[in-house]
C-alpha cells in the first residue's frame, strides 16, 4: 500500500472551471519533487465541486480533466496514487462524523466561504457552508503527515488541525496532525489585470489568468497586457510593485531561475523587453505541457482512477473503523 518509512502528502483539486498557471504554480508543480520522498496522494475532490451548481456533463468530463493536468504536470502514477474522492465512501462517512466535531462558529470564520457566498450567505448550499469539514476528512483518513497547497487553503488545513484536536481529545489518540506545506514564493499568484487579487478561474474578465489550456498564442499576448507598475525597473518589490513582483514570480519558476538572477538580467531593460521574454517562457512552457496533456487517452486516465482508489482504499477503511469504534458505533 504505503511505505511505512516514508511520511504522506495528500492534497487535491477541484474539477470546476479551468486550471490556471496560479493553480499549478502554487500547488500541483510543487507536489512533483515531493513524489520521490513521501507516500504522495492526489485527489481529484469531486465531492467539493458539487458545493456549487455544476453541469453534470461538464463535471464528468473535467474529473478526466484534473487527471491530465496531474500528468501533464509530472505526476507519475506509478509512484503517487491519483484517485477520485466520490470511489472511496469514507470521505463522505468521516466528513458525517466530524461534523459533530466541527463548530458553526469555526465554520463561519472561513474567508473562502465568506468571499464564495458574498452578501447571500443564507442562500448558499449547506455543502458550501460544509466544505472545509469534507476537506478535513480527507485529509485525516490517510493519515496525512502534510498537505500541500496554495496560500488560499492554509485556513482550511488549519481548520482540519484544529479539528483533528478536538477528535483526540474528546475520544483520545487517533487522528495524525497535518502541517500545512506552501511555495515560500508562488503560493498565491496573482491576477494579471488586477496584482492585488488572487489569480482565480473564477475572476470575472480571462485575462486575469492563464489557463493551462489557452493556445500558448493567447497565453503570450495576456503577458503582453499584464498591468504593470509605475517606474521602469525590474525590481522585486511586492509592496510598491505587486505587478512586477508577481510576473517575477511566474518567471522564476517556470524558467528555474531565481528572482536576484532574473533582477540582474534585465538591468537596464523596460518592461517591454521583459514582457517579451517572459511571453516566450510561458509560450513554451505550454507548448510541452500540452503535447503531454493530450497524450493519454480517457481509458487510461480511467484506469488511473481506478487503480489509485483500490490501492488506498483500505487505508482509509481502517481509519474510519477506528474511528467508529472510538465514538462507540462499532458493534461487531
Ligand atoms: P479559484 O479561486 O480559482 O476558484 P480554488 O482555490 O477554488 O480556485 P482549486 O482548483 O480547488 O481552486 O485549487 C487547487 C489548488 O490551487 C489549491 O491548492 C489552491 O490553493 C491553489 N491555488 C488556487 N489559486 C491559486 C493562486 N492564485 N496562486 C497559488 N495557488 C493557487
Ligand atoms: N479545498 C481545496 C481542494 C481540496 C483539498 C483537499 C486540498 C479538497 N480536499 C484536501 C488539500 C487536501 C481547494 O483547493 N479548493
Amino acid at each position: 500500500m504505503t511505505n511505512a518509512n516514508k511520511q504522506t502528502i495528500f492534497s487535491g483539486v477541484q474539477p470546476t472551471g479551468n486550471l490556471h498557471l496560479g493553480n499549478y504554480l502554487g500547488a500541483i508543480s510543487q507536489w512533483v519533487p515531493m513524489q520521490e520522498q513521501y507516500n504522495a496522494i492526489f485527489c481529484v475532490v469531486d465531492y467539493h465541486a458539487i458545493t456549487v451548481k455544476q453541469d453534470p456533463a461538464d463535471l464528468n468530463k473535467r474529473i478526466v480533466e484534473i487527471v491530465r493536468h496531474y500528468l501533464a504536470s509530472g505526476i507519475n502514477p506509478k509512484k503517487s496514487v491519483i484517485f477520485q474522492q466520490s470511489a472511496i465512501t469514507a470521505h463522505t462517512e468521516l466528513a458525517w462524523i466530524l461534523n459533530t466535531v466541527a463548530r458553526i462558529s469555526d465554520l463561519k470564520k472561513m474567508t473562502q466561504f465568506k468571499d464564495k457566498a458574498g452578501k447571500d450567505q443564507e442562500n448558499v448550499s449547506v455543502g458550501l457552508f460544509d466544505y472545509p469539514v469534507l476537506m478535513a476528512a480527507d485529509i485525516l483518513l490517510y493519515n496525512t503527515d502534510a498537505v500541500p497547497v496554495g496560500e488560499d487553503q492554509k485556513q482550511h488545513v488549519e481548520l482540519c488541525r484544529d479539528l483533528a484536536k478536538r477528535f483526540n481529545h474528546q475520544f483520545g489518540e487517533t487522528f495524525k496532525i497535518p502541517e500545512v506545506i506552501m511555495r515560500k514564493e508562488g503560493a498565491r499568484i496573482m491576477g494579471l489585470d488586477d496584482p492585488t487579487k488572487k489569480m482565480s478561474k473564477s475572476a470575472s474578465s480571462p485575462v486575469n489568468y492563464i489557463a493551462l489550456n489557452d493556445t500558448p498564442e493567447v497565453a503570450a499576448k495576456k503577458i503582453m497586457r499584464a498591468t504593470t507598475d509605475s517606474g521602469t525597473e525590474i525590481k522585486y518589490d511586492k509592496e510598491n510593485k505587486p505587478a512586477i513582483a508577481n510576473l517575477l514570480t511566474i518567471y522564476s519558476l517556470l524558467d528555474n531561475k531565481t528572482i536576484k538572477e532574473l533582477e540582474k538580467q534585465y538591468i537596464g531593460k523596460g518592461y517591454g523587453d521583459f514582457k517579451k521574454d517572459l511571453a516566450e517562457v510561458v509560450k513554451n512552457f505550454l507548448v510541452k505541457y500540452q503535447e503531454k496533456y493530450n497524450s493519454y487517452t480517457d481509458e487510461e486516465i480511467k484506469t488511473i482512477l481506478k487503480q489509485g482508489a483500490k490501492k488506498i482504499k483500505p487505508i482509509a477503511e481502517e481509519v474510519l473503523n477506528k474511528v467508529k469504534t472510538k465514538i462507540g458505533i462499532n458493534i461487531n
